[in-house]
């Protein structure tokens, strides 16, 4: 029998005997000659209607069929018809299956745990990991925490096979990009001798064949290493470990970077120029390819579908010049204009609205940071060193990209390091400022959060719900 698949069912499957694999959504009995199961695939439900009328089906068939547990995988075979009115609960509303045979394929244990039907219904309005609570009318909402301790039923919703696609999607046109312009792909080591990057803390492996090891916490490092060694354009998909303890709604200790590293041969904005277009590409390619998969998650998180690219393009400002908005619009800069922090996640997102609000669009970019809230490797600015050439992208006012212009001169990279209390000569650092030695083309890059993009693209709450298993301090599995 040849098998079929939902996506692949149209107006022209009318009246054609189809066989498809998949789960019971939910099922109900009309009489003892008539049931209706709910069969859902990836996310999407038609109807099935099962009818002890002919000879096909009997009346045992139709008890038996309901009496099938909530989950269960069934292949199904019967008439597609159209169903006069639509079938209103069902995701695919102008179908519906008539059942000749069902057969059990694989059976789903009588008591889940939670059931597809409770995750689908609208998020508590605090993202939190959360006590379990009762939604307006006092049906149990399930919270994020029974939802992630329940990944596996979880993803089978509607709205994250949607979220996955997008997130797929997000990573296939990245590499798009990438491979398009010539940029080769390189996969480096996420097993290091010594902590690195500096800032934010770093795993230790202890039991490294007697020595200690540490997860990378970037391709910092290693793509500008590329660059040294004459490859010109890099860019890396890979995950990223992050030892800080922030119980926050965007971070993770484990999350996938996008990141790429590239030579130019006049200025760095050239790059930044680069980086724009490419999540341009990203944004403008998924609102035209992903229609339905963003109306999908629409119906779940409300902002899915209304981000706001403004003339195509992003808006830039220099980092002082979004200081002086949140100045006017009453903020208290005073941290900020003294050059003591970088902004504050209130800061951040207080000057997302005022953008929108004023410049219409939800992504932009802060060119020329302050020197001291960057990290080690950056260059800074040849007119003002307070100063440097670096830059961050936004969407919806919350970090997406980091990224700038490197040092490429190793004595310069020598100072910039001992001024940050980093010890160029250590075991962790020596092979990176010494691939500085026989020169280096200026060059600059960014890192991407793989799990930001698609949750700040969708309007999501929470990172954790761009990410099919996410890590955090409190959480090492499923
Ligand atoms: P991002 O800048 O996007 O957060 P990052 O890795 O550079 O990524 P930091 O700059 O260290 O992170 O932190 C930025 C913001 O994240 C802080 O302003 C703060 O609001 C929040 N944050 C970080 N750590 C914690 C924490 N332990 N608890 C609560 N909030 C935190
Ligand atoms: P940065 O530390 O800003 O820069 O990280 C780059 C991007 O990674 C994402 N990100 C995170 N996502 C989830 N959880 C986290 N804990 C987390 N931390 C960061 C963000 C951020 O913009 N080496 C530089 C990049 C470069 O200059 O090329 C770096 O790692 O989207």
């Amino acid at each position: 029998v040849q098998i079929t698949h939902l996506k692949k069912l149209g107006e022209d499957s009318v009246d054609k005997e189809i066989t498809i694999i998949a789960r019971i959504h939910n099922s109900r009995s009309q009489s003892a000659k008539l049931a209706f199961l709910m069969l859902r695939q990836q996310g999407k439900t038609i109807q099935a209607v099962v009818a002890a009328t002919g000879d096909a089906v009997s009346k045992q068939m139709v008890k038996w069929a309901v009496g099938l547990n909530i989950n269960s995988f069934v292949r199904v075979t019967g008439l597609v018809k159209k169903p006069d009115p639509p079938v209103a609960s069902a995701s695919v509303s102008n179908l519906e299956l008539h059942a000749t045979k069902i057969y059990l394929v694989s059976p789903a244990a009588e008591q889940i745990p939670m059931q597809v039907k409770d995750a689908e219904r609208p998020p508590p309005a605090t993202a939190d990991e959360g006590e379990a609570a009762v939604d307006a009318e006092g049906a149990p909402i399930v919270t994020l925490k029974t939802r992630l301790d329940n990944r596996v039923i979880d993803l089978q919703t509607e709205c994250n096979q949607a979220i996955f696609t997008i997130s797929s999607a997000v990573e296939g046109l990245f590499e798009e990009y990438m491979l398009k312009s010539g940029s080769r792909k390189f996969n480096t080591p996420k097993l290091l001798g010594a902590a690195t990057e500096g800032g934010s803390g770093v795993f230790e492996v202890s039991n490294y064949f007697g020595k200690s090891a540490f997860l990378a916490q970037s391709p910092q490092l290693y793509k500008q290493m590329l660059i040294a060694a004459d490859c010109e354009s890099v860019y890396e998909i890979g995950p990223v470990f992050r030892a800080e303890n922030s119980n926050t709604h965007r971070h993770l200790t484990e999350f996938t970077g996008l990141d790429f590293e590239m030579v130019f041969n006049h200025h760095y904005h050239e790059v930044l120029d680069y980086a724009e277009s490419l999540i341009v590409f990203i944004i403008s390619e998924l609102q035209s390819r992903y229609k339905d998969e963003i109306a999908v998650v629409h119906k779940y998180f409300p902002r899915a579908g209304d981000f706001h690219l403004k003339d195509g393009k992003a808006l830039r400002l220099k980092y002082f010049d979004g200081i002086k908005l949140l100045r006017e619009a009453g903020v208290d800069t005073t941290e900020q204009d003294n050059y003591v922090t970088d902004l504050t996640t209130a800061q951040e997102k207080k000057l997302g609205l005022i953008i929108r609000e004023k410049y219409d669009t939800d992504f932009y970019v802060l060119d020329e940071f302050p020197m001291v809230v960057r990290p080690f490797y950056t260059k800074s600015h040849p007119k003002d060193p307070k100063l440097s050439n670096s830059y961050d992208f936004f969407m919806r006012g919350e970090e997406i990209m980091s990224g700038a212009q490197r040092i490429n001169d190793a004595t310069e990279l020598e100072a910039s390091m001992r001024a940050k209390g980093v010890d160029p000569n250590s075991e962790g650092f020596v092979d990176y400022v010494n691939a500085f030695r026989q020169g280096c083309r200026p060059h600059a890059g960014g890192g991407l959060g793989l799990n930001r993009i698609v949750m700040f693209f969708l309007g999501l709450d929470n990172v954790r719900q761009a990410t099919p298993f996410p890590r955090d301090p409190q959480r090492l599995r499923p």
